[in-house]
């Protein structure tokens, strides 16, 4: 009897194991655009193109491969608007009794698909180095779940960067050696750009018609949208991206949104790269000499570490965890957020890019508009619902732990052992941001003391007893219980005056 094989918009693998599970002479692949999906969240329109467009050209690929894939535009008329409803309008076409599915990302498909009235066969997504079940072994009797063991078993397990039985030049991690400050020029011309074809100038008609009031810039529209230009994008950075990524991988530029950033995380996540086929070609570049191997280990270690990790966490906390709230933070996102005025440079320059590319990289997300709301009492659930929109990247699996979890300490300190706080002074350290900015990040009080020195104080005291206690944070109140009492008092006076200016909608 016929079986529906379910490819959602982030599973575009031919290895996928749904596909892997059905028979292409009697089964029938179903994929759809559907407003369900394409709602959940006010995606990006660059994320939505991005997607309806991969998805149409990975449907081409499967019927060229011999399946009978039956796709639903989102302007179909018959259009059931959600997974649900477009599985059970072809289940009754075609008479079926059985779905079969690879596991979504995200908790909230997962219960829709089980709830389904016909039987739905929900098969493991093996394109992840680590199975749930290797994630809960390794979990399990840990008191402290710390991200860089993990990683030495993933290395363990790959066999990546070894050297008989020691890790590649003796050392498991050479982060210390990736923290440079911003040079002052840039010899990386960012990542390839491809011109919309056919199929992507149909979608990003309908993407215009149908969400061009949502937050970013569809046009102009560059993202590689099959395998093949995806792999295109990757064999361009290794060459001239990665022999600097680890050096510059925290420094941040005015103007310069890409750095040596590799820019295939959305590639990644929907399907269009294999994680540790890329992690194989990046070894291959430091084998051969064109690379180093702090900037090879480090993005090794983003890929099999940090990915494949915050995955774990995703699916051992279970559905509420997008619920947490350790800090009890209830301020509403700013408005700056949206692309609202702001004289903070470093966040005008971070939504900024947002807004036109769907991409920041990772200290831009972590320690400008994270390390802001979480010093500004975000509520996190807010912020984890924008990053889940604004980010070509976006899928709940790797946004939320890294969001509620890494950012925002919401989850009470699973993944992070302390909350990713700083004052201005970082930024300063790692970006030429500060130069050109209205506030200025060595006034420490005052109407043009950098926002993030005061809030930094105002958030370090009003958590003092969750974190005075922690070892990592001592120096932080030491500090702070050596400035004198008036001083004290004018910071956190400060702070107040500055958020409520904020909470008013003034221009801040
Ligand atoms: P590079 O800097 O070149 O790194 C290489 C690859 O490593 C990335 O492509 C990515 O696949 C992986 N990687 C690096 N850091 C992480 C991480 N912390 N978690 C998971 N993978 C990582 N990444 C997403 O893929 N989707 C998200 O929705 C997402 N949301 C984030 C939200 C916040 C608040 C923070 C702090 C980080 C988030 N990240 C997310 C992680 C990281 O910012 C992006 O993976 C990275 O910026 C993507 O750009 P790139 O491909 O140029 O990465
Ligand atoms: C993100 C997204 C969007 C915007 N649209 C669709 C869609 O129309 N059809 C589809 O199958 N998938 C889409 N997706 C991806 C899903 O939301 C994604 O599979 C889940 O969030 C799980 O990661
Ligand atoms: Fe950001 Fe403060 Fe620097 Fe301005 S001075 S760019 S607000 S860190």
């Amino acid at each position: 009897m016929v079986k529906l094989v379910l490819v959602l918009g982030d599973q575009l693998s031919p290895t996928l194991s749904a596909l892997r599970e059905a028979d292409k002479s009697r089964d029938v692949v179903v994929m759809a655009e559907v407003m369900g999906e394409a709602t959940y969240v006010p995606h990006h329109p660059k994320k939505i193109a991005l997607i309806f467009t991969a998805m149409r050209k990975f449907a081409d690929r499967l019927r060229a491969d011999g399946w009978r894939v039956d796709y639903t535009t989102l302007d179909d008329p018959e259009n059931a608007g959600s997974i649900v409803g477009e599985l059970l309008r072809r289940a009754s076409e075609h008479n079926v009794a059985e779905v079969i599915a690879t596991q979504s990302g995200e908790w909230r498909l997962i219960s829709a698909l089980e709830d389904l009235p016909i039987p739905v066969h929900q098969f493991p997504d093996d394109r992840f180095i680590a199975s749930h079940r290797d994630f809960v072994d390794w979990a399990e009797g840990r008191k402290a779940l710390r991200m860089e063991y993990f990683y030495r078993d993933m290395r363990r397990k790959t066999g990546l960067l070894r050297d008989g039985d020691q890790p590649a030049g003796g050392q498991w991690n050479y982060d210390h050696d990736n923290r440079k400050p911003a040079p002052d020029a840039v010899d990386f011309s960012g990542p390839l750009r491809f011109e919309p074809d056919a199929t992507t100038a149909e979608v990003l008609d309908l993407v215009e018609d149908r969400f061009g009031q949502n937050f970013g810039d569809l046009r102009p529209f560059w993202f590689a949208t099959d395998a093949q230009q995806a792999q295109a994008q990757l064999d361009h950075w290794i060459a001239l991206g990665l022999p600097k990524f680890g050096d510059f991988q925290d420094a941040m530029l005015t103007g310069q949104k890409f750095l040596w950033h590799s820019i295939i995380s959305m590639y990644l996540n929907i399907g269009l790269l294999d994680p540790l086929e890329v992690c194989k070609q990046a070894e291959a570049a430091y084998r051969s000499g064109t690379a180093p191997l702090n900037a090879v280990e480090g993005f090794i270690r983003q890929i099999i570490g940090w990915r494949e990790y915050v995955r774990g966490i995703y699916f051992l906390h279970g559905p509420d965890y997008m619920t947490r709230n350790a800090l009890g933070h209830d301020r509403d996102l700013p408005w700056l957020y949206w692309g609202g005025e702001t004289k903070m440079h470093c966040m005008s320059q971070a939504v900024e890019q947002t807004r036109t590319d769907a991409y920041a990289h990772h200290i831009q997300r972590l320690m400008v508009t994270g390390n802001f709301a979480l010093l500004a009492g975000v509520d996190p659930h807010q912020l984890h619902e924008w990053y889940l929109a604004v980010y070509a990247d976006a899928f709940e699996w790797v946004e939320a732990p890294n969001t509620i979890g890494m950012s925002q300490f919401a989850d009470g300190g699973v993944i992070a052992s302390k909350p990713y706080v700083s004052s201005g002074a970082y930024i300063d350290r790692m970006s030429d941001y500060c130069g050109s900015c209205h506030y200025k990040v060595k006034d420490k009080t005052g109407d043009t003391a950098c926002p993030f020195n005061v809030l930094y104080w105002h958030f370090l005291i009003r958590h003092r007893d969750r974190f005075a206690g922690n070892a990592r944070m001592g120096n932080m109140y030491r500090t702070w219980d050596r400035m004198d009492d008036t001083r004290k008092e004018t910071v956190l006076a400060d702070a107040e005056t500055w958020l409520a200016r904020l909470d008013a909608g003034e221009v801040v």
